[in-house]
């Protein structure tokens, strides 16, 4: 015993606290070790020396536990809690309700204007004692001003004079699991599903609790549980208790649990002959059945439904349109305040239209059809997560519907788990985008948060990169994209700077040295994955069906799920003409935004072949021709690789040294398979242009067969 203590005190003084496990990642941005920072450490344990929060629910439960495991982790010595008001330095919780006798006119007049899940965080006096005061309208308010409390002390800010307000600007702040019941994830790269479905609803791991935790620390207030390719088996009984098992664990945390519906499970579970939306039965069925998921989860969110898309069963198998489909279930939905996400990601193979235009073109004409509880989900571009795409054309388009946003945090298209892209840049390029819907300064950000339009429905949904793997997200950088995905939809106007400054402090270090050295590469990462992957416009050309790796050559099967279908190279040159000339999907956005892609000079370098089929000798911007461009593209994003690694280098002993080596061997992966890319792509795309790769340029150390029968087997 005597022995242990003395250990522990040794470790306790140690200049740097140590812990005692191996830095795994399993802690995320959550990691409240003690601030190293003396200065600052000191002028913290003046401020706060207890702490209180009032009020009685598991929310506040959650609130008490996170600020007290937060404060003792951060100021390193246990912080008391106490009901004595006349102390310095407490930090007191709680909503406006319960803080009655201490808030002021002022902080009163502030929360009226943030909502049932907004917060204040202030520093004044209670009993003319120097306090901090943590203010909402409802426990979960409460909630998330601790987490931004613990955030501030992670990031060590200044706490002198603490005057924040917060509220979120959209409504429904998801996580979309691709995650099937065998546990199995489409798209995932982090291991298995966190959902252990054989254990539940009896086994509820830690794990759970944890991966609450997170959420609500971005202010992430659901989660759909299961793919978008949904099995109707999450419907029965026997699985609805289990996700009632897992909606006991996420409540305390604000976070709503929803399922997919699968379109054609009244046939599949309720032995009914059609799934026709207009048919009584079906309506019936579909009534009685959510009646039953609310008796299971009174608070159940709804239905995210992936419908006539890539073979998914939905409304249209019965000539009815979508709108019929999402309106039969909103109406099921509505009585116990359900919602409807309805995807937008529909393309048809018998359909000769370009893919990029039919989401559009089906969706569009419907607009003012759906009841006012369905939100239609847009993939952020019309093709589908690219490295790099324009808007979808969708946003804006459909003014009386609230549409949601649908990002990829899941690196699906961008290198899965080995590759660090920080996706925050990606989020915001297409946040910023004006659509000019309602002439200028529409931009996406105003559409999905609602305020274009005054919508009081409104939303973001990520498609989770979460899994097994103890580090969460394979990547130890894969958790920078869940957390700026987080921070984003509560505020789609923050910068990815910011976030990644954030996210740095909280999960590595807040030595300037470090941040700076490791933000450069965040903020570069998603460009240079676009020049080694997909440069000036350039998209779907993976390997076939994982989509792992180059696959320019991919031309067999469906022919919108083939390369070729995308980049159109032939002897004259390469790109998808979608301009008036071509498919014409140009004319799907708003003026000037059409006739800026439309024309050759205006349309931005980096989506030119996205629009514009162009021969190979056409002049770019840098005076080169675009074959050269191309190739010094391709060359720059694996140099830039290198570089990366470079800068990761000098960061060596400012961290702990696993998760130094951890990325330190990925990003070496990852320049592995940055030159697979540029190798594959520079000489695939050679056989049709016939000319040499520019003379400053190495040469390929393989030739194009290899690249072409290289094998994968049992991709993810
Ligand atoms: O990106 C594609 C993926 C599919 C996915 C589909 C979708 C869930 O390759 O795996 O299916 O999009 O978003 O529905």
């Amino acid at each position: 015993m005597k022995k242990n203590l003395l250990i522990l005190l040794l470790l306790s003084s140690l200049p740097f606290r140590f812990s005692i496990h191996a830095e795994d990642g399993y802690e995320l941005w959550m990691r409240y070790h003690t601030i190293s920072n003396q200065p600052t450490l000191k002028e913290y344990k003046k401020a706060i020396t207890n702490w209180t929060i009032k009020g009685e629910s598991a929310i506040i439960d959650a609130a008490k536990k996170e600020l007290q495991t937060g404060l003792n982790g951060l100021l390193g010595n246990f912080i008391p809690e106490t009901n004595q008001l006349s102390i310095n330095g407490i930090v007191i919780a709680g909503t406006i309700n319960n803080l009655s006798d201490i808030a002021d006119a002022a902080l009163k007049e502030k929360l009226k204007h943030l909502g049932s899940e907004g917060y204040v965080i202030v520093s004044g006096k209670v009993n003319k004692k120097k306090a901090i005061i943590i203010a909402a309208n409802s426990d979960i308010g409460v909630l998330y001003g601790v987490f931004h409390f613990l955030r501030v002390l992670q990031t060590q800010l200044d706490i002198t004079g603490l005057a924040i307000e917060s509220a979120p600007k959209t409504k429904i702040r998801v996580l979309n699991h691709w995650d099937n019941l065998d546990r199995t994830v489409e798209r995932g790269y982090a291991g298995f599903s966190l959902w252990d479905w054989h254990k539940l609803p009896d086994y509820l791991y830690t794990r759970y609790t944890d991966y609450a935790r997170a959420n609500a620390s971005i202010g992430i207030n659901g989660t759909v549980l299961t793919n978008v390719n949904a099995n109707a088996l999450v419907l029965t009984k026997d699985y609805l208790e289990k996700v009632a098992a897992l909606a006991g664990v996420f409540r305390p945390y604000g976070i709503k649990v929803y399922l997919t519906a699968r379109f054609s499970a009244p046939i599949e579970i309720g032995k009914l002959k059609t799934a026709d939306p207009l048919d009584p039965d079906v309506v019936w069925w579909w009534n009685e059945k959510v009646k039953e998921i609310y008796s299971y989860i009174p608070d159940f969110g709804g239905f995210l439904v992936k419908a006539n898309s890539e073979g998914q069963p939905g409304p249209q198998n019965y000539e009815r349109s979508h709108a019929d489909g999402a309106n039969m279930l909103a109406d099921a939905l509505k009585p116990f305040n359900g919602i409807v996400m309805w995807r937008a990601f529909v393309y048809d193979n018998n359909v000769p239209e370009d893919r990029a235009k039919q989401a559009y073109n089906e969706f569009v004409p419907l607009d003012g059809t759906f009841r006012d509880n369905v939100l239609i989900q847009v993939k952020n571009g019309a093709i589908d997560f690219q490295p790099r795409e324009p808007f979808h054309p969708l946003f804006g388009a459909m003014p009386k519907t609230p549409e949601m946003m649908e990002f990829q945090i899941t690196q699906e298209y961008l290198g899965f788990a080995t590759h660090l892209v920080y996706l925050a840049t990606l989020f915001e390029e297409c946040l910023k985008s004006d659509t000019y819907a309602k002439g200028k300064g529409s931009t996406v950000a105003s559409i999905i948060d609602g305020s274009l339009e005054h919508k009081s429905l409104s939303g973001m949904a990520g498609v989770s990169n979460i899994g097994t793997d103890r580090n969460w997200t394979g990547h130890p950088f894969g958790q920078a994209n869940w957390y700026a995905f987080g921070r984003l939809a509560w505020d789609p106007y923050l910068t990815s700077g910011d976030i990644a400054n954030e996210w740095i402090r909280m999960t590595f270090s807040n030595s300037e040295n470090f941040i700076n050295t490791v933000k450069s590469i965040m903020l570069a990462s998603r460009e240079i994955t676009v020049n080694y992957m997909t440069p000036i416009g350039l998209h779907h050309i993976m390997g076939r069906g994982h989509h792992f790796g180059p696959g320019p050559w991919v031309s067999e099967g469906r022919p919108d799920w083939t390369s070729l279908y995308y980049h159109r190279a032939d002897s004259l040159g390469i790109g998808f003409d979608r301009t008036s000339t071509g498919s014409d999907a140009v004319s799907q956005y708003f003026p000037p935004v059409r006739d800026q892609f439309e024309n050759v000079e205006t349309c931005p370098e980096n989506v030119l072949l996205w629009f514009h089929h162009l021969p190979w000798d056409y002049k770019m911007k840098s005076g080169r021709t675009l074959w050269d461009e191309m190739c010094y593209k391709y060359y720059a994003g694996v140099d830039s690789v290198i570089w990366m690694q470079k800068e990761w280098e000098k960061t060596k002993g400012l961290i702990d040294n696993e998760r130094y080596n951890q990325v330190k061997t990925l990003l070496k992966m990852q320049e592995k398979e940055a030159i697979r890319w540029r190798d594959a792509c520079v000489l695939y795309f050679q056989t049709f242009s016939k000319r040499p790769i520019p003379n400053d340029l190495e040469k390929p150390e393989q030739n194009l067969d290899y690249y072409i029968n290289e094998k994968f087997y049992y991709v993810p």
